[in-house]
């Protein structure tokens, strides 16, 4: 500045003069970070220095002088989701410039937005300080393969359900993000069932195959694949068991058309005369069986009962004489709530055993008779023709007379 000095004459005399002053500078400033705000993108994973943004990580003190040296350090790490405690470890950061580092990855399904505090103070009076905070948003790796929500699902379905008939939805997850958590579900094998790739949604896919007598059980592998990742990870596999449930779809079977059976007229009420035998593969009430004489020729329905085994009993008076065979119709069906039924005939051929047998008895009795009585007849006859020969011959020679009596003695002796 310009120093003026005068007399104080009249006029006054004066002479200007240049007067210079140096001023010290005091420390009463603290330093400031160029920007209160830095920002980070990092990979999940990742090592090494960090790029800031708007730019790199710098303080500078607002005293001039002999306090410009300053010192950074991290104060403070916090997370999104999680806190983890020894967060402040990931992280360096280089004390003279300033750059920041990352020293273990960051596990993005662990923290995905982290927030720094750093500071700088001055290294002569660490009082004078500044604070900055560093935002660092962690991308997603695909460092995660998806996973079927079970190891094992079960289902049931009933048989013969059409094409599309949903069966279960199983589900499954991608720890990742976005593409890197985009994944297809596949079944195998799928000749009966397919599954929605997107919706885990299992449905029938052919009908024709599900049939609970032929195969009741169903076991398919189910897994997800990564569909927009260059790895395409895949989950373990899952198993899908699948069991039929019963429809009743059969009716029941006869072991035979046609049975025969044969009673005594005089058969006890009780007796058994044959059994019949329906079969049924449906399950449950659809394939348990009921048996019942539904036609009876003669009026024979009151005579003859079946039990619910099929054994066809006498229950009333039976006569040969009167009807001599039945014709039964008997009926099996099954106990399924849409009931099924088949039929069989059985012939029942009735015995006149008393009076066949006795009657066969007399008759041998006068058959045998009559033979023993011809027989006698004709040993008579032949006889007497012989002896009526042979006297004749004696009369013609005497000399054989005596053997001719001895001969007559022994055949009269004989008979
Ligand atoms: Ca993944
Ligand atoms: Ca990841
Ligand atoms: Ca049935
Ligand atoms: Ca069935």
């Amino acid at each position: 500045m310009s120093v003026q000095v005068r007399d104080t004459g009249n006029p006054f005399k004066s002479s200007v003069t240049t007067l210079i002053i140096a001023v010290t500078d005091e420390d009463d400033s603290d330093p400031v970070f160029q920007h209160d705000i830095y920002e980070i993108t990092v990979m999940e994973n990742a090592t090494g220095s960090l790029n800031t943004s708007p730019a790199a990580i710098l303080a500078y003190d607002q005293d001039f002088g002999i306090n410009q040296t300053l010192a950074y350090s991290l104060q403070e790490a916090s997370a999104i989701p999680t806190d983890l405690s020894d967060l402040l470890d990931y992280f360096s950061i280089d004390g003279q410039t300033g750059e920041l580092s990352l020293v273990r990855g960051l596990d993005r399904e662990v923290v995905h937005d982290v927030t720094l505090i750093i500071k700088a103070e001055q290294a002569n009076n660490n009082v004078r300080s500044a604070e900055a905070r560093v935002y660092i948003v962690v991308q997603d790796a695909n460092d995660n393969r998806p996973e079927m929500s079970a190891s094992q699902y079960q289902a049931t379905v009933v048989e013969n359900a059409p094409s599309g008939s949903p069966v279960l939805t199983v589900t499954a997850s991608d720890k990742d993000e976005g593409g890197n958590a985009m994944f297809m579900y596949v079944l195998e094998p799928s000749a009966a069932f397919t599954i929605d790739g997107t919706t885990g949604q299992v449905t029938v896919s052919n009908s024709s195959i599900l049939d609970r007598e032929t195969n009741n059980e169903f076991t398919l592998q189910v897994y997800v694949v990564e569909t927009n990742t260059t790895e395409k990870y895949r989950s373990p596999t899952s198993t899908v068991l699948i069991t039929l449930l019963d429809e009743n779809d059969n009716n029941p079977t006869f072991t035979a058309e046609i049975y025969h059976a044969n009673v005594a007229q005089d058969a006890a009420n009780g007796a058994v005369l044959t059994q019949v035998v329906a079969t049924d593969p449906d399950s449950g009430s659809n394939g348990e069986i009921r048996y019942s004489i539904i036609f009876a020729s003669d009026n024979g329905k009151d005579k003859f009962t079946i039990s619910a085994d099929g054994n066809i009993t006498v229950s009333g008076r039976l006569d040969a004489n009167t009807v001599d065979s039945y014709v039964l119709v008997i009926m099996a069906a099954d106990r399924g709530t849409a009931s099924r039924e088949t039929t069989a005939v059985v012939i029942i051929n009735v015995i006149n055993v008393n009076s066949t047998n006795e009657g066969g008895t007399d008759t041998n009795a006068i058959i045998i008779a009559v033979v023993v009585c011809v027989v006698v007849v004709l040993a008579i006859i032949t006889t007497a023709v012989v002896l009526l020969k042979r006297r004749r011959a004696a009369n013609e020679n005497p000399e054989e007379n005596h053997s001719s009596n001895m001969e007559l003695e022994n055949v009269v002796s004989s008979s």
